[in-house]
């Protein structure tokens, strides 16, 4: 038997005892510190080590404060100017962002009746799809850590954590940011990244770096694709990659508002065929400013026979039938790239078209299928989301391919019907073009699901939209016989003149107008409404013919086609002219036989 002093075994534990303590409260610093920071090992690989001198030095560039709140924020002088210069080049003020917080505070915009909501404690769980090519590294960032922060922000331990000091009065928060930064988020499952093969350096191993090392572990991920795929596909390859119970799709250049994944995710607990967006709040893409003005007004989704995305206002009849201004909101579209979907009803409802290419035409693909395939699609106003709109993609698309026609050819051909013939009144060159490729398995899909039809969406769920060729006394051309002169917007923006220009021997988007049931000369945008000048011009040169906003409730935009063939506007009963040349603006002048106000309508009931 080995003799062991008493004593000394007291010493021994005594030092183990104190080791334990020290290396304990190591890593109680290095735990509450947040984050992991990069390790030893990784720093003594020099590529690592590079990345991380790289990110300290970005971290030391940063100006504290700087559009915090998401106030708008400026640089001065020569960091103004390059910041402008970023701006002309890539369509966000670049320069700008690197110097805002990756991790800034954001007013909260939410309706104020949003506070008062309970949502269940057990929700289902999201995966958080990011896709990008080619973005700016900053705003990338600052997206994660949008969504990573304002998911902490939801944990029930943050819930408890803030309390309001009965002595003060004042909001007391416990432990934020993060009593354990490392603990599970009980809502946000994953956050997927899908970098669509960009060809930015700092996009690959940097962000890597950045990731690893300062957000938390396990949640986030980088799917990185060896080709462009286009956006389309990039949400495909990370859903299909996704195991959470919904999918959160999100642009790469957005920044969630406090507690904006719960409202989302409640929803679709509830009516999980609802697919569900966020209000989409607009980020300044020169000052990066956050901009509210009305917490209790937003815009649902509309579109147009050119297919393109629009906004409209929530139509009256909605605002009846969804109880309040927080309740979820019928959105006849979606803008694409914010959305919440259950992630089985995702592919039982056929995910995406994959062979969509590039950009575009998604957006209106899905929202019409959810439609018509039996689901809904609702604007949940307690959530909201900043992005940054852009004036022009930074990117390049696949040289020539105009990828929003062609995939709008496709989503045409397969949903809208006879409607289809209005999208390629616009785009006669595609009509069946074979770029567009098979859409067989697409319609498959839509027998498959019994999918209603283009009109009873229209009907039904969309019932405000003006059908050129349903809503109408008449519409195609308008063509004065004696001058061979149509009506022409002449590919004005909106709020220009309407002119006129030699008829085209078949019809053609700018000569396509209508005169509505309500007495409107319109296209299906906007209306004629008389620009008014100085009285004694009537006679003489008459008046301009506005194309505007079609308000629908004054009488300035009423027009009536009298059985003489001529256009007389109700408030100011004067009668449109022709000009004599292509090119001219059309003129309202006092009723009278003159044969260029004369005017014969394609199609018409009195003709
Ligand atoms: C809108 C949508 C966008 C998408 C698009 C129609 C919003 C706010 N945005 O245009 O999500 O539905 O309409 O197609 O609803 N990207 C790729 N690969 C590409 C091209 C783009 O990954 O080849 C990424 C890009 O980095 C970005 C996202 O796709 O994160 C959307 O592109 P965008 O921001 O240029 O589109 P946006 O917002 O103008
Ligand atoms: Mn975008």
């Amino acid at each position: 038997m080995v003799y062991f002093p008493v004593r000394k075994c007291y010493h021994v534990a005594k030092i183990c005892l104190l080791l334990l303590l020290v290396v304990s409260l190591l890593a109680l610093f290095e735990h509450y510190r947040g984050g992991k920071r990069a390790t030893k090992a990784e720093l003594s690989d020099p590529i690592e080590a590079e990345y991380e001198r790289q990110i300290l030095e970005d971290e030391a560039r940063i100006i504290p404060g700087l559009g915090e709140g998401g106030v708008a924020a400026h640089l001065l002088g020569e960091d103004k100017r390059l910041g402008e210069e970023s701006e002309k080049k890539l369509a966000i003020n670049v320069h700008l962002s690197e110097r805002i917080a990756y991790n800034r505070t954001l007013k909260d915009h939410r309706n104020p009746a949003c506070k008062r909501v309970v949502y269940d404690a057990e929700l289902p769980s999201a995966s958080v799809v990011i896709i990008f090519h080619n973005e700016p590294y900053s705003v990338v960032v600052r997206t994660i850590w949008s969504v990573v922060n304002s998911a902490r922000r939801d944990q029930p331990w943050y819930q408890h954590a803030n309390f309001v000091d009965r002595d003060t009065g004042r909001t007391m928060t416990l432990g934020y940011p993060g009593q354990d930064p490392n603990s599970p988020l009980v809502y946000l499952k994953e956050i997927i990244l899908v970098d669509d093969n960009s060809t930015l350096p700092e996009l690959k191993g940097k962000l890597s770096h950045y990731i690893r090392t300062r957000l938390p572990p396990d949640l986030i991920r980088i799917l990185r694709l060896p080709d462009r795929v286009g956006l389309t596909r990039a949400r495909l390859a990370g859903a299909r990659y996704a195991a959470g119970d919904v999918l959160v799709f999100l642009d790469a250049h957005c920044e969630a508002q406090r507690d904006w994944l719960r409202p989302l995710l409640g929803r679709i607990k509830h009516a999980p065929h609802a697919v569900v967006v966020p209000i989409i709040d607009v980020v300044g893409a020169s000052d990066f400013y956050y901009s509210v003005q009305d917490p209790a007004v937003f815009q649902v989704g509309g579109f147009t026979f050119m297919g393109h995305f629009t906004w409209i206002d929530v139509p009256e009849r909605e605002k009846k039938r969804r109880g309040s201004d927080i309740s979820p909101t019928w959105s006849p579209t979606m803008a694409g790239g914010l959305f919440a979907i259950n992630r089985a009803y995702y592919w039982e409802l056929g995910a995406y078209d994959e062979q969509m290419a590039g950009w575009g035409g998604e957006n209106l693909e899905i929202s019409f299928r959810i439609w018509q395939c039996g689901g809904t699609l609702e604007t949940v106003p307690c959530s909201r989301v900043g992005h940054v709109f852009r004036s022009f993609h930074p990117y390049g698309l696949p040289a020539h391919s105009d990828t929003h026609g062609i995939n709008t050819a496709r989503m045409a051909e397969v949903w809208m019907d006879e409607y289809a013939e209005l999208f390629y009144l616009h785009r006669p060159d595609l009509r069946k073009n074979p770029k567009i490729g098979d859409v067989t398995h697409r319609r498959v899909l839509r027998e498959k699901l019994h999918c209603k039809s283009f009109q009873w969406y229209l009907d039904n769920v969309y019932p405000d939209k003006f059908v050129p060729v349903a809503h109408v006394h008449g519409y195609g051309r308008f063509s004065n016989p004696g001058s061979g002169l149509c009506l022409d917007t002449l590919q004005r923006e909106a709020g220009s003149p309407l002119g006129v220009y030699p008829c085209h021997a078949r019809l053609h988007a700018t000569q396509y107008l209508a005169l509505s049931l309500a007495g409107q000369l319109r296209t299906e945008e906007d209306c004629a409404e008389l620009q008014y000048a100085r009285e004694e011009d009537v006679n003489e040169v008459g008046r301009r013919v506005l194309m505007v906003n079609c308000h629908g409730k004054q009488r300035g935009q009423k027009w009536k086609y009298l059985p003489s063939g001529q256009l007389q506007h109700e408030e100011s009963q004067l009668c449109l002219a022709a000009g004599r040349e292509a090119g001219d603006d059309a003129r309202a002048r006092p009723c009278g036989p003159a044969p260029d106000q004369r005017w014969r309508i394609d199609y018409s009931r009195d003709n």
